[in-house]
């Protein structure tokens, strides 16, 4: 599952070569229109099998008002199965680009430069492709967003602009220009959010005075819950965050920062509209520029943040101080081991790997995370970017199988569904992570699925439903041979074991690991433009992606020795799912656009349960809030302010194909077309009409999210979504299965 990229001047034909120029000047001249790149160069690059896949959608498309026939709609799932299944991997796995945040490559290329490793590790053409980017995503009052769609911020102009300089751009450029006028027009670098102070920091351009403290001591804090102290222990913390803190801290707790080059002085004069000098750094702690504010922190942490303030006269340097680096590096250390040095995520990657550098440059450590810095890295027609992780390889292909499953042709799909189950077969994980896993406040792996790759390695709930259900959905087909051979009884028995394992006593499930701690925490959320990361909390995706995979497991083998447990588990998740349900019907969706994916995945776990539109009140509700929200193109269009507002957004412009395929299949689940097909027939037209050609589909509008805030491309949802939905529409409603 690994997914690199290299460059290499000789690769393709010229008229390849040249259709990449037309492809990135195209991409330049719209980008204030269209912001988010579709990922053309893989589809360049699997340009053969495309020219050769056997079928098409149909030339003539469905009148305006039509009613969509079976075999029309087979033709277009034909089409749309047979394109996508070219950009499938020799392992397996369906690559994306899985960019958006603009936050992650400065971060990267500030520790490299750090390190003193940047054009080494990163060769010309790929520094190049990384202007590129920046260019591509500045928007037009020079600032640059959060991510790729976002109005600007200091978090991402002042970050973009130091990378812009250390990717060797001049100050002088139009672009460098705009975006220092964008940064001193609002008061200087000193207003950007706490994470970008502490980038700035690390570089030198920025004093660790005008950081609020991360004291390493934290980790020395008693966990256990009989101390009241014990819930605000890091090991409680949702692990993205503990993951994330836990290297800041060692960097802040010995003041690690790049020796001075010209380079950097010459930044931490053109960063600030004052005297460098003249800088008040105890008041820059709390300076955030009102563009970023997403979450302002209550007044208790000024408190905080001033108590430790001064405590830090007496830690720095002293004996505790010590202590609790060597602590924190224990944790480094057995993070980067027990993901092969790719990491959580690409925040945590990137400093954990300056950790291992300041802690010794010739380390084995230090060296075995250069090579994985290239997992994050993607390359699309708008350049290089850092990706949110090391791609979604184990998520897509699971939808992709379940898509292709529910479609019933799985005789187009045979070749793509047997590779696929080789990828989801061979990224399980098998083993635990090193123990004592209490150590490391790690919960149980052996039988999950990450995101990712088996490398990558954290369990995911989930992504061990989906993918999980993609094995059942395998194992189930009556094809023999047509998967090989499928994954034992004892493996999926251990992926049972894991979901169960993940259930809160909320009833539902949270994303990697239980909740451990309350939400009042939040409380002490530092992170100025992100919400809710303090604790792992129940999600109505997470736990409708457990209440199916469980109740898949006990249709296939009924009466095993799981289904007691399960059925307690889904009657008890049920509930937590029904609790959550908002008064309009819908559900708010925390890791894609918006409530049309959260009223998917609370609509799904409902009729899992045997519910239905017509029986179900909650469920009918579920289906008016969706039935109101359609357009009049037949499609649904949710827009990502959905998820920072938390109520319902329609996008400008025409609908999102990928909104239209999550709010079929919710009607869809809940059976609604027994009620009124109309709805359906309409959103199928418009998915019908919004083909291309060659069988993909447009990539419109971003359609992930994280922390409420940020958001994140899902460059595999056009195709899946929309075959998906077109064949449970074909075979529910047309053909009358059930
Ligand atoms: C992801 C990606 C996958 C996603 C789903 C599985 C889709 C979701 O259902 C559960 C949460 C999860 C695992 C998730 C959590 C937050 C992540 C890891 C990300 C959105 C990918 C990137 C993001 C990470 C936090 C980005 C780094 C930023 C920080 C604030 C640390």
């Amino acid at each position: 599952g690994r997914q690199t990229w290299e460059f290499d001047a000789k690769a393709g034909t010229p008229e390849q070569r040249e259709r990449v120029e037309q492809l990135r000047a195209a991409f330049t001249a719209n980008r204030h229109v269209q912001r988010h790149s579709a990922d053309e160069l893989l589809r360049l690059q699997c340009a053969d099998k495309i020219a050769a896949k056997q079928h098409a959608p149909p030339t003539e498309r469905i009148a305006e008002g039509e009613v969509p026939k079976a075999e029309q709609v087979e033709q277009h799932l034909k089409g749309a199965i047979s394109f996508y299944e070219c950009l499938q991997q020799d392992d397996g796995h369906f690559p994306g680009d899985y960019g958006g945040p603009m936050f992650l490559m400065p971060g990267m290329v500030i520790a490299l430069y750090t390190c003193g490793q940047l054009d080494k590790v990163l060769r010309k053409e790929a520094q190049a492709e990384m202007v590129r980017y920046l260019h591509n995503h500045q928007n037009s009052d020079g600032g640059f967003g959060l991510h790729i769609e976002g109005g600007s911020t200091m978090f991402g102009t002042a970050l973009s602009y130091v990378t812009l300089r250390l990717l060797g751009e001049s100050a002088d450029t139009p672009a460098a220009t705009a975006a220092r006028n964008w940064i001193h027009s609002r008061g200087g670098a000193n207003y950007i959010t706490s994470w970008g102070k502490f980038w700035l920091a690390v570089l030198g351009v920025y004093s660790w005075d005008g950081q609020n403290p991360l004291p390493p001591e934290m980790w020395l804090l008693p966990y256990s819950s009989w101390s009241g102290i014990g819930y605000l222990h890091p090991g409680r913390f949702w692990c993205h965050c503990r993951m994330v803190y836990l290297p800041m801290s060692y960097i802040y707790g010995i003041r690690g920062t790049c020796k001075e080059t010209p380079l950097t002085a010459a930044i931490r004069d053109e960063l600030y509209p004052v005297p460098y000098a003249s800088i008040d750094w105890n008041a820059a702690r709390s300076q955030i520029a009102k563009e970023d504010l997403y979450y302002p922190h209550p007044m208790i942490q000024d408190v905080l943040w001033w108590v430790l303030y001064k405590a830090e006269a007496v830690l720095l340097g002293s004996r505790l101080r010590k202590a609790a680096l060597a602590e924190v590096m224990t944790h480094i250390h057995y993070e980067d081991e027990n993901t092969r040095y790719v990491d959580i995520g690409p925040v945590n990657k990137v400093i954990n790997m300056l950790c291992c550098w300041f802690e010794d440059p010739d380390s084995l450590a230090f060296k075995k995370h250069l090579p994985r810095l290239h997992d994050y890295l993607w390359v699309a027609e708008d350049g290089m970017k850092m990706q949110g992780y090391n791609g979604s390889q184990l998520w897509d292909t699971s939808f992709a199988v379940q898509a292709m499953l529910d479609s019933g042709l799985t005789d187009v799909a045979a070749g793509a569904l047997k590779k696929a189950h080789a990828y989801i077969e061979q990224s399980q994980v098998v083993t635990e992570a090193a123990p004592p896993l209490s150590r490391y406040y790690r919960h149980i792996s052996r039988g999950a699925w990450p995101f990712s790759s088996r490398d990558h390695g954290w369990p995911i709930s989930d992504c061990t439903g989906e993918g999980f259900k993609a094995a059942l959905g395998l194992a189930a087909l009556q094809q023999p041979g047509l998967v090989g051979e499928g994954i034992s009884r004892e493996r999926l028995e251990a992926a049972v074991r894991v979901i169960l394992s993940y259930q809160n006593s909320d009833g539902g499930m949270a994303t990697y690991e239980n909740t451990r701690s309350f939400h009042w925490l939040e409380i002490l959320n530092p992170a100025e433009t992100f919400g809710d990361i303090i604790v792992d909390y129940s999600y109505v995706e997470c736990t409708s992606a457990c209440i199916t995979a469980l109740s898949a497991f006990d249709r296939l083998y009924p009466g095993s020795s799981w289904s007691k447990p399960i059925a307690a588990a889904l009657a008890k998740a049920e509930a937590f799912v029904r609790r959550i349900q908002r008064p309009d019907g819908s559900w708010y969706g925390s890791w894609g656009v918006c409530f049309t994916y959260g009223t998917w995945f609370g609509a799904t776990a409902l009729a899992c349960r045997g519910h239905t539109a017509a029986s179900d009140p909650a469920l009918h509700k579920a289906c008016s809030f969706l039935v109101g929200k359609q357009r009049l193109d037949g499609g649904w269009g949710e827009s990502y302010l959905s998820c920072q507002d938390k109520v319902y957004s329609q996008l400008e412009g025409e609908s999102h194909v990928v909104n239209t395929a999550w709010a079929m299949m919710a009607l869809l689940a809940a059976g609604y077309h027994t009620i009124d097909p109309k709805p359906l027939h309409k959103g199928a037209a418009f998915l019908m009409r919004a083909q291309q050609a060659s069988g993909d589909w447009p990539q419109q509008h971003i359609s992930g999210v994280f922390n409420r805030n940020c958001m994140i491309t899902y460059a595999n949802y056009r195709n899946i979504f929309p075959i998906w939905a077109l064949g449970l529409y074909r075979r529910l409603v047309l053909l009358g299965h059930t």
